[in-house]
């Protein structure tokens, strides 16, 4: 009789821890935003999307992987007929030395700044030729990049947002993203965009939307509806990419080796 009221007792505290779980992951839960997909354009499937922006008309991408890392800028408007479309040239395209694993890219001041991987250099490039200027390093990997206008904004495959001053890519600050009190990690693509940061987490089609002074998740964007969307063949085409796009007022999405981009517009 006593062990089964201590066996009761016990069953009854692990519901409640149970129930008190699950409410507080709920309760964790940032809002989902509406989205509406206003237009999509051919992607090219040989770009491994690490970094998208866009600046005016053009595109600026880097794409991934050690001996065929790329840094591309190509118009936003498209050609009419199909095989147009498909067989564009980029505007430009710069080859990254083969030793670098191209990630997240960030434009400032008319400068391309490339994170790479695991290699602790940060390329920078002129962005009217895009040809090579110089390297900076850092310490810790590099995933996502972004820019405010003062800051580089760097993701590291944490839960951490790390913001670094241009002039030498010294840490003047970092922030840690929750959700409630639960960190989000493997934040990877950036964007910097209406006063706040956006970011990809990595085989996951969610989209955050962080405040960039605490690194609270504001609410979530679930874009699993545009991977539906496109043909994927292997389990890393995965979404990444965001570029806000002013004068669209809507944000570019796209995936690592996607055929496609969405316009996706938050009313
Ligand atoms: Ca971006």
């Amino acid at each position: 009789m006593v062990l089964t009221t201590q066996l009761s007792r016990s069953l009854l505290c692990t519901s409640l821890l149970l129930i008190t779980n699950a409410w507080s992951s709920f309760a964790n839960a940032a809002e989902e935003l509406t989205y509406e997909i206003i237009a999509e354009r051919t992607h090219k499937p040989v770009l491994f999307t690490q970094g998208l922006l866009v600046d005016g008309d053009h595109f600026y991408e880097t794409s991934g992987l050690y001996n065929q890392s790329l840094l591309v800028t190509y118009p936003i408007a498209e050609p009419a007929s199909t095989w147009a479309k498909i067989s564009a040239p980029f505007t430009k395209k710069q080859a990254i030395p083969n030793q670098y694993f191209a990630e997240g890219l960030a434009l400032l001041d008319n400068k391309l700044y490339v994170l790479t991987w695991m290699e602790k250099t940060l390329l920078i490039y002129d962005k009217a030729t895009l040809t090579y200027e110089k390297t900076m390093s850092y310490s810790g990997e590099g995933w996502g990049l972004t820019t405010d206008g003062k800051s580089l904004i760097r993701s590291d495959g944490s839960a951490t947002i790390s913001f670094h001053q241009p002039k030498d890519f010294r840490i003047t600050k970092t922030i840690t993203v929750k959700d409630g009190d639960k960190e989000i990690n493997q934040l990877n693509e950036l964007e910097y965009a209406k006063g706040f940061l956006w970011a990809n987490i990595w085989h996951d089609d969610r989209i955050l939307k962080i405040d960039p002074q605490t690194g609270k998740v504001l609410a979530q964007l679930n874009l699993s509806a545009l991977k539906s969307k496109v043909k994927l063949d292997n389990s890393e085409q995965v979404l990444n990419g965001i570029a806000w796009d002013p004068n669209r007022n809507a944000f570019w999405i796209t995936g690592k080796q996607w055929p496609k981009m969405f316009l996706v517009k938050i009313p």
